[in-house]
C-alpha cells in the first residue's frame, strides 16, 4: 500500500480512489506537515532574520514536495488513483502576501537560505486579504478582496504572543508559522507572520477592498498596500510597520536569550536583513526594547543596534522612498519618535552642515533610509548598476561617509520554483544533457556544448511547444481566451508602472496593426501577453491598463489583423500565472526607462526558460548581456547615464518627440474614433495628454529603436535553428542568477552566520 494509500485510510477509513479532490489536497497537506514534525529546526549560534512587508510565496504543495525529494513518487501514486497532481495543485490558494518584485525577492530569499542550511527565518505579517484580485470590467482594472485564508493551508498558529505598546492602546500578537523547507534539507526554517485575533472583516465594504482606516484593531492586518516602488503616507501603514518590527524584534531577542545571549553580545546571535525601508523601525525600536526592557544604556542600545541591521535598498524613485512626519510617528508611539528624535541629534552633531545626510528635515519630516544607512552597518544596491547609481547619485552623500558598508550584490531568482518546479520538461531536458549536477550547484554552462547540437536544438523547441501549449490551456481555463500556439510568444509581466513603459508596447502594437492592415503581414503570427496589476491610486498605471485592454478588443475584432496579431492582458497577474508565462516565452520584455528598474527579476525568470530578451541597459539587464554575448540579446535605448543627465538637466520634452512624422500618429491613435468606440474618453484623452506633455518616464524617447529592433527580433525568429540557439545559450548563461548565489554573497560579505549540517 502507498503512502498516501494509509494515510487515506487513517484519516478517511477509505481507499485514495474513492477520495474527493479537495480531500486528497488536504491529505497532502497532512503528509508535509508529518514530515516537517520529523524535521528540526535549522540552528547555530547566529542566526538570520530577513524582515519584509511582503513575502510573495506563490503556491507551496507542488515546491514543498519537490523541496522534500518525493514529488515524482507522489505524482505516480495520485496517478494511479486516477488524480492528476495540477489539479490537486488548484485546490490551494495562492497565498496574497506580496505586490512584486521586492516581495517575490523575499521568497527567492528564504527559499535558498534554507537550501544552503542557515539558520535564517523570515518575518513579515499576515494580510487577511493581501493584495487585491484584479479582474476587468469595460477594459478596465476592478478590485475584489482576495480571500486566500478561506482554505486550508500551510500556515500553523504558534502559540506566541508579544505586547505591542501603541500611544493610545497595547496590542496583543499571534504569531503564525508557514514551514520552509530547504532543497532535499533534513532540517528546515520558518516564514513567521504576525497578526491581531482582534481583525474583522466585517468592517470591509461589500465585495470591495474599502474600509474604515480608523480601528487599528480592527484592521490593522486585513490588507497589504497595494503599491510597488512607490509610498503610500497613510497612517496606517506606520501601525503596521511597527508591529511587525515590535513584534519581530521581541521574538529576535528571546530566541538569542534562548540561545545564551547576554544581551550585550545580541550582535551575535543576530543579523537583521530589511527589505527596503518598510522594517526600518526595527532600529529605534531594538534600542527601545534593550534599553527599556534590558536596562541597557542608551549609547550601548545604540551600538549593538548598528552593528546588527543592515538595509538593501530596491529603488532610486523619488516617490518611493518613504519618509513620514514626526507627527504620525508621534501619535504613533511617542517614545518611537523620541528615540529618532535621538539619533537625529546625534547626526545633526556629526554632520551639522549635510542637509542630504539628515533624519529630520526642515519639515519635520523623518527619512526612513537615513535611518537605515546611519544606524545599520551595511547598505546594499540590487545590480551592479543600480549600486553604481547609488553610490555616484542617489546616496552619494552617504556613500562618501561610508564607503566601506555599500555592496552590490546583484539579485537572484530561486531554480526550484522557476526551473523544476515550473519546468519540469525544460528540467528533464537538462538532466539528460548535462546530467542533473544542476540541481545542486546552479551551474547549467555545460549547455553551452550543445549550441549547435541539431537534436538538443529540436527538443528545446519541443519543450518551447509544449509550454506553449500549458500556457493555451491556463488562458483558456483562466479567462477563456485562446492563442495560437504556432505564434511567436511575445510577453511583459510587471507591475504597470510608467517606468517600466508598458505604454511604449502599446504604441508598438499600434504601428503594427497599421503596419498589417497596410498589407505587411508578419510570417509567423505574434501573440503579445501583458500581465501585471496597477496600484488602485495610480490613475496614469489604470489608463494605460485600459489602453491595452481596448486595442486587444479592437485587434481581436478586426479580421485582417487577429490571424496575424493578438494582444492578451492576463487577469490577476500572480505567481501562479507567471509560471506559464516564464516557460512559453519566445521574447521577454524587459523594456524599463534605463536606470529606473534597480535589477528586475522576471528578466531571469524568462532568460533561465530559454527566452530571448529585448532590453534597455537597465538594472540586471546589463549582467544578462554581459553573460550572453550581444548576438544573444537585443539592445536598444538611451543608456543610464544620458536618462539621469536628462533629468538632472530637466532637458526632456516629451512634444518634441510628439512631433515627429513616424511617432505622431501612434500617439494619436490612442484618441482615434476606432478606439473612442471602443473604450473610455477620459481615460484615452487623459493618458494622450499626458503622454504629449509630460511622458515622466519617456517612453517617447526610445519608441523609433524600440520599433525597428521588434521588427529585426521577429525576422530573426524565422531562422528556427538560430533563433533557439540563442534560447539554448540564454538558458546555459543563468546559473550565475541562481539567488543560492546571492545567498552565499549575502553571507559571505555581510551576514557572516555559519551553515548547519
Ligand atoms: C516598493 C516600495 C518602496 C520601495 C521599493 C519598492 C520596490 C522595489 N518594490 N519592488 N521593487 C523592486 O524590487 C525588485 C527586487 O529587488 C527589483 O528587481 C525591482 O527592480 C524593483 O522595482
Amino acid at each position: 500500500m502507498t503512502q498516501l494509500d494509509t494515510l487515506a485510510q487513517d484519516k478517511f477509513n477509505r481507499d485514495l480512489a474513492d477520495l474527493e479532490q479537495p480531500e486528497v489536497y488536504k491529505l497532502l497537506l497532512d503528509l508535509i506537515a508529518k514530515k516537517v514534525d520529523q524535521m528540526p529546526l535549522f540552528s547555530g549560534k547566529k542566526k538570520i532574520y530577513y524582515f519584509s512587508a511582503e513575502f510573495l510565496i506563490g503556491k507551496l504543495l507542488s515546491n514543498n514536495l519537490l523541496n522534500l525529494g518525493i514529488y515524482d513518487q507522489v505524482k505516480a501514486e495520485l496517478d494511479q488513483a486516477g488524480f492528476n497532481i495540477e489539479e490537486i495543485e488548484d485546490e490551494e490558494n495562492e497565498p496574497s502576501l506580496g505586490n512584486g518584485g521586492l516581495g517575490r525577492l523575499a521568497a527567492c530569499f528564504i527559499d535558498s537560505i534554507a537550501s544552503l542550511g542557515l539558520p535564517g527565518d523570515g518575518v513579515g505579517l499576515n494580510y487577511h486579504f493581501g493584495l487585491f484580485q484584479q479582474y476587468f470590467e469595460d477594459n478596465q482594472q476592478q478590485y475584489r478582496p482576495d480571500t486566500w485564508l478561506d482554505q486550508e493551508n500551510f500556515l500553523k498558529k504558534s502559540d506566541k504572543h508579544f505586547q505591542v505598546p501603541f500611544k493610545d492602546f497595547t496590542l496583543t500578537s499571534s504569531l503564525y508559522d508557514i514551514a520552509v523547507l530547504g532543497y532535499q534539507q533534513d532540517k528546515h526554517n520558518r516564514l513567521r507572520l504576525f497578526d491581531l485575533d482582534t481583525v474583522d472583516s466585517s468592517i470591509i465594504e461589500d465585495g470591495s477592498i474599502s474600509f474604515d482606516k480608523t480601528d487599528i484593531e480592527k484592521n490593522l492586518t486585513l490588507f497589504l498596500y497595494p503599491d510597488d516602488s512607490d509610498a503610500d503616507g497613510e497612517k496606517l501603514r506606520i501601525y503596521q510597520q511597527y508591529f511587525m518590527v515590535s513584534n519581530g524584534a521581541q521574538l529576535l531577542i528571546q530566541e538569542a536569550i534562548e540561545r545564551g545571549s547576554n544581551i550585550h553580545d545580541l550582535a551575535d546571535y543576530a543579523v537583521v536583513q530589511i527589505n527596503d525601508t518598510h522594517p526600518t523601525l526595527i532600529i529605534p525600536e531594538l534600542i527601545r526594547l534593550l534599553t527599556t526592557d534590558h536596562g541597557l544604556d542608551f549609547m550601548e542600545a545604540v551600538k549593538i543596534t548598528s552593528q546588527m541591521v543592515a538595509f538593501t535598498n530596491h529603488t532610486i524613485l523619488a516617490e518611493a522612498l518613504e519618509t513620514w512626519p514626526m507627527n504620525y510617528l508621534e501619535s504613533v508611539s511617542p517614545e518611537i519618535a523620541d528615540i529618532i528624535r535621538k539619533l537625529d541629534s546625534i547626526i545633526k552633531e556629526s554632520y551639522p552642515n549635510q542637509a542630504s545626510v539628515q533624519i529630520i528635515d526642515e519639515n519635520d519630516t523623518a527619512h526612513m533610509a537615513s535611518i537605515a544607512i546611519h544606524f545599520g552597518f551595511s547598505t546594499n544596491g540590487v545590480s551592479q548598476l543600480h549600486t553604481d547609481i547609488l553610490k555616484q547619485s542617489t546616496l552619494k552623500d552617504f556613500y562618501e561617509l561610508y564607503p566601506d558598508e555599500f555592496h552590490g550584490l546583484t539579485n537572484g531568482i530561486t531554480f526550484r520554483r522557476w526551473l523544476m518546479d515550473a519546468n519540469p520538461e525544460l528540467s528533464a531536458l537538462l538532466d539528460r544533457v548535462i546530467g542533473e549536477e544542476w540541481r545542486q550547484d546552479s551551474d547549467l554552462s555545460e549547455l553551452m556544448n550543445y549550441q549547435e547540437d541539431d537534436q538538443v536544438l529540436s527538443e528545446f523547441s519541443q519543450v518551447k511547444h509544449a509550454n506553449k501549449e500549458a500556457l493555451a490551456h491556463f488562458l483558456q481555463d483562466h479567462q477563456g481566451v485562446s492563442i495560437n500556439t504556432d505564434s511567436i510568444v511575445d510577453v511583459q509581466v510587471k507591475r504597470i508602472h510608467e517606468y517600466k513603459r508598458q505604454q511604449m508596447l502599446a504604441l508598438y502594437i499600434i504601428h503594427k496593426y497599421h503596419d498589417i492592415k497596410a498589407g505587411n503581414k508578419p510570417e509567423t503570427p505574434i501573440t503579445i501577453i501583458f500581465g501585471g496589476k496597477a496600484a488602485p491610486a495610480y490613475t496614469i498605471a489604470q489608463d494605460i491598463i485600459h489602453l491595452i485592454l481596448s486595442l486587444s478588443e479592437l485587434i481581436a475584432n478586426d479580421p485582417e489583423v487577429s490571424d496575424y496579431l493578438q494582444v492578451v492582458f492576463v487577469e490577476n497577474y500572480n505567481v501562479t500565472a507567471a509560471r506559464y508565462l516564464f516557460t512559453a516565452a519566445d521574447i521577454s520584455e524587459q523594456i524599463s526607462l534605463a536606470s529606473k528598474e534597480a535589477s528586475g527579476t522576471g528578466n531571469m525568470k524568462f532568460m533561465v526558460n530559454g527566452a530571448v530578451t529585448l532590453m534597455t541597459l537597465d538594472g540586471a539587464n546589463v549582467e544578462i548581456a554581459d553573460r550572453v554575448g550581444q548576438d544573444n540579446v537585443y539592445i536598444f535605448g538611451k543608456e543610464a547615464q544620458e536618462i539621469v543627465r536628462l533629468y538632472d538637466e530637466e532637458d526632456y520634452v516629451a512634444r518634441d518627440y510628439y512631433e515627429q512624422a513616424a511617432i505622431k500618429p501612434l500617439v494619436d491613435f490612442i484618441v482615434s474614433d476606432e478606439l473612442l468606440a471602443i473604450g473610455n474618453s477620459e481615460r484615452l484623452n487623459r493618458l494622450h495628454q499626458d503622454m504629449i506633455n509630460k511622458d515622466y518616464f519617456m517612453a517617447l524617447i526610445d519608441l523609433e529603436e524600440f520599433i525597428a529592433i521588434k521588427e529585426k527580433m521577429y525576422a530573426d525568429y524565422q531562422d528556427e535553428k538560430a533563433w533557439r540557439k540563442k534560447g539554448l545559450i540564454n538558458t546555459a548563461q543563468a546559473g550565475f542568477f541562481s539567488s543560492d548565489r546571492v545567498i552565499n554573497e549575502y553571507n559571505d560579505q555581510i551576514w557572516h552566520v555559519q551553515v548547519d549540517d
